[in-house]
């Protein structure tokens, strides 16, 4: 079924230290993202970068935590936009750090309460990113929209999660590198945490399977939060927080691919691509391909035979 992909440029950066994720969208318009959903006969409008107001006067107790002005606009901001264009479209989120998603996931839980569906989250990152503004020791707040999703108190000077994802709708997918905080956190959870572990010994498909299983059963919408750092840095090198012993090429499309087969997925945001970081744009690339594989790009297309 053909698509009207709704591209939206979100160049964040204020969620981590490292400058550069603000080329992003750039980056992905440079590697030409909507002429490879357009050759694959799906519609793509490029919406330009969203503007944000910072929210001057905001305060946290955690004197680590830097840039909240920026976060919270930036939330504000993205919240508003993922609302407005699902209605309208598939929306495909040019990150900006992965902070943009305490704004595109709170948009997202706007519109499913509008329609009456349950949302479903995909977490494809290394990271768990559970903390809250309170426990996190770095300060960076992209480390945080997990835990902001699924409801934990400690985000005072945020407002409240529209309506918090229940645990079991939650998947973390790819996980790699758990702080002790987010770990004690994660146990009072139940949300299902595949981590590197989990992939080598199942495989990539049977735990995406039964996650899409849950969606599909729910009549759920589901948004996917696609991490660069999910992959492994020898084929993603564009990103600050780089782990080891990521998804390889081959897994990655896997992943894709069987995310375009469940035709599942309502949104979708693309994060921390640091093109600053890029070896002649090969992770910029990779990004857009792996795009190509979740919008229906086959290594060999078969006629659906019936049986
Ligand atoms: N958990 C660490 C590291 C981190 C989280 N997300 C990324 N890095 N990309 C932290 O700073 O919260
Ligand atoms: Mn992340
Ligand atoms: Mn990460």
């Amino acid at each position: 079924m053909p698509k009207s992909c709704l591209l939206i440029g979100a160049p964040i950066d204020a969620g981590q230290r490292r400058a550069g994720c603000l080329m992003g969208p750039v980056a992905y318009r440079v590697a030409g993202l909507a002429q490879a959903i357009r050759d694959l006969g799906h519609e793509a409008t490029d919406l330009g970068d969203v503007a944000m107001t910072p929210q001057m006067d905001a305060t946290c107790d955690n004197p680590a935590v830097h840039s909240l002005a920026e976060v919270l606009g930036w939330t504000a901001a993205l919240r508003r936009v993922m609302a407005e264009a699902l209605p309208h479209g598939f929306p495909i989120i040019m990150g900006g750090d992965h902070s943009l998603a305490l704004g595109t996931v709170a948009g997202a839980a706007d519109h499913a309460a509008r329609v009456g569906r349950p949302l479903f989250l995909l977490w494809l990152d290394a990271h768990s990113d559970f903390h809250t503004p309170m426990t996190t020791t770095s300060g960076n707040l992209h480390g945080t929209p997990v835990a902001y999703i699924a409801g934990r108190s400690g985000f005072a000077p945020f407002p409240p999660f529209p309506a918090p994802i229940p645990a079991e709708r939650i998947c973390l997918y790819g996980i790699r590198s758990v702080d002790p905080a987010e770990h004690a956190a994660l146990l009072d959870h139940d949300i299902a945490i595949n981590d590197m572990r989990v992939l080598d010994e199942q495989g990539v498909v049977a735990p995406l399977r039964a996650f899409l299983d849950q969606v599909r059963a729910a009549n759920g919408l589901l948004h996917v939060s696609l991490d660069v750092d999910f992959l492994d840095p020898a084929i993603a090198p564009a990103v600050g927080t780089t782990v080891p012993g990521g998804t390889t090429f081959r897994e990655a499309h896997l992943v894709m691919e069987l995310l375009h087969e469940s035709e599942l997925v309502t949104s979708l945001d693309l994060v921390e691509l640091n093109p600053f970081l890029d070896d002649r744009g090969m992770t910029a690339k990779l990004m857009v391909d792996l795009v190509g594989s979740l919008m229906g790009r086959k290594v060999f297309d078969r006629p659906t035979r019936s049986k």
